[in-house]
């Protein structure tokens, strides 16, 4: 079966790569922190993404794809390694992967040993102590993230409020002193020097750093997002969650409880914070949109392949949550695209529950390239291919021993203490009611902790320097 199906590919890309090298460009998009409050995932969201649109357009958009884990270093390291969290202990944002998995290929390395010119820019792996996660290893050129900038005084004008990262506001006045405009820039050219005769196929990692805190974008977002409204909420929500979720939700608590104390000394803070959210929204999907149009100028359709993935979620206040770092649906429901010429069909969506582990078998099954390495998920190219046989659920993971399991009708936590969370998409899909303690619930329970991770592995050290 297995052969079959990479027959069908390889004559595929055979009738679509007939002119050149036989190897497909490949575009890899990596957002940081968007979350599903995104017209291209909720139709009736205020948040409006025409640049994401575009490109869900040209392929297949996952509307049911789950990130491995709801923080940046886990997620990112699973995503790009094809090993979930609970296989490498790398479960933190300190977690020092490199030093962990010092022989792992990452998709990067694939791609180089495969004859790609491999590039980057941005925030591809997690941004910690000025890029002591970056790996040289990975690329041939990578353009650091830029340094973030900020105002002189908390635009918030909130200075007990977190730290200077925890703000929002108009930010840059100059478009093009943004962090992301530039790593576009360098992403542009890039592009363009592969059109002006770099005969190694292209493999281009672009990370875009918005909507990740501090919420800064340009005047033109914000007036462009007008009016957006309050994520909603139900008052006893945190009533009939469970300790697991209590004793995680310690460390965060104080941006939202902070929020509400900012609420009532300057009104209007919690709308303009959600405001600046939306316009970060929006300032990635115009930086999408630039990354699509010298795509389209340059690259040949029928041999560039795209990838648009974000890396978590994000609350906005749902669940009295501010924060990635939960294992709930906002925190791990992302975008997530995949554009295949001559094998995903344009503007087509699949929504089967996945979870971005299958990312690394998937690029590299559907580029041709060897997988001799151990995976934790399988790729996905069947459903690329319009089928839908697919019978795992999403998993997730945060720190050890806290899992979620996504189904397409459920989502089911377990937390480290054994206590459980059980929510049903069919009648709430805002999970504002735990039922994981009705009995006639006893056997969905049942049936969902089977793709628990079996072996966790302890949490590797972290970096320290
Ligand atoms: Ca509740």
């Amino acid at each position: 079966m297995k052969f079959f199906r990479l027959h069908i590919l390889f004559l595929l890309f055979i009738h679509h790569n007939a002119s050149s090298t036989g190897k497909p460009n490949v575009i890899f998009i990596a957002i940081d922190d968007m979350n599903d409050w995104i017209s291209l995932l909720d139709e009736k969201s205020p948040i409006k993404t025409p640049n994401i649109r575009r490109l869900a357009n040209k392929g297949m958009l996952f509307t049911s794809a789950y990130c491995p884990s709801p923080a940046c270093n886990p997620s990112r390291v699973s995503v790009l390694t094809g090993l979930r969290p609970s296989t490498t202990g790398v479960y933190g944002n300190n977690s020092d992967w490199r030093k962990a998995l010092p022989d792992r290929k990452t998709i990067f390395q694939k791609f180089k040993d495969a004859g790609y010119q491999v590039n980057g820019a941005g925030k591809i792996f997690h941004h910690k102590m000025n890029g002591a996660f970056h790996d040289e290893l990975s690329f041939h050129d990578f353009f650091h993230m830029r340094k973030q900038k900020h105002p002189k005084k908390k635009l918030n004008k909130a200075p007990e409020y977190g730290s200077i990262r925890t703000d929002w506001g108009v930010f840059p006045n100059n478009e093009e002193d943004s962090i992301d405009f530039q790593t576009i820039n360098y992403c542009i050219d890039k592009i363009k020097e592969k059109k002006d005769g770099n005969d190694k196929p292209l493999f281009l990692a672009c990370g875009i750093y918005r909507p990740h805190s501090p919420f800064y974008a340009p005047e033109k977002y914000h007036s462009m997002v007008g009016e957006v409204g309050l994520p909603l909420k139900k008052s006893d929500d945190l009533q009939d969650l469970p300790s697991g979720a209590h004793e995680l939700h310690k460390r965060t608590k104080w941006f939202w409880d902070g929020m509400s104390k900012l609420e009532s000394k300057i009104p209007g803070s919690y709308d303009r914070f959600i405001k600046s959210y939306a316009a970060c929204c929006a300032f990635a999907d115009a930086q999408v949109g630039r990354l699509l149009d010298e795509i389209e100028r340059s690259l040949p359709e029928d041999e560039t392949i795209i990838v648009l993935w974000s890396d978590h979620g994000f609350h906005l206040g749902e669940k009295n949550h501010i924060e990635k770092f939960m294992l709930w649906e906002k925190t791990t429901h992302v975008p997530f695209i995949m554009v295949v010429p001559g094998v995903t069909k344009p503007g087509s969506e699949c929504s089967v529950p996945i979870d971005l582990t299958v990312l690394y078998p998937t690029l590299l099954e559907v580029c041709s390239l060897p997988i001799k390495e151990k995976c934790d998920n399988k790729s996905i190219t069947e459903l690329l291919m319009g089928k839908n046989n697919w019978e795992s659920p999403a998993v997730m993971t945060y720190m050890k021993a806290n899992h979620a399991v996504r189904s397409e009708r459920w989502r089911y936590i377990r937390y480290s203490d054994g206590s459980e969370e059980l929510y049903d998409h069919d009648r709430d899909p805002n999970e504002w009611i735990n039922v994981a303690n009705e009995t006639n619930n006893l056997a969905v329970i049942e049936e969902h902790r089977k793709w628990l991770p079996l072996n966790e592995k302890k949490q590797v050290p972290n970096l320290t320097r």
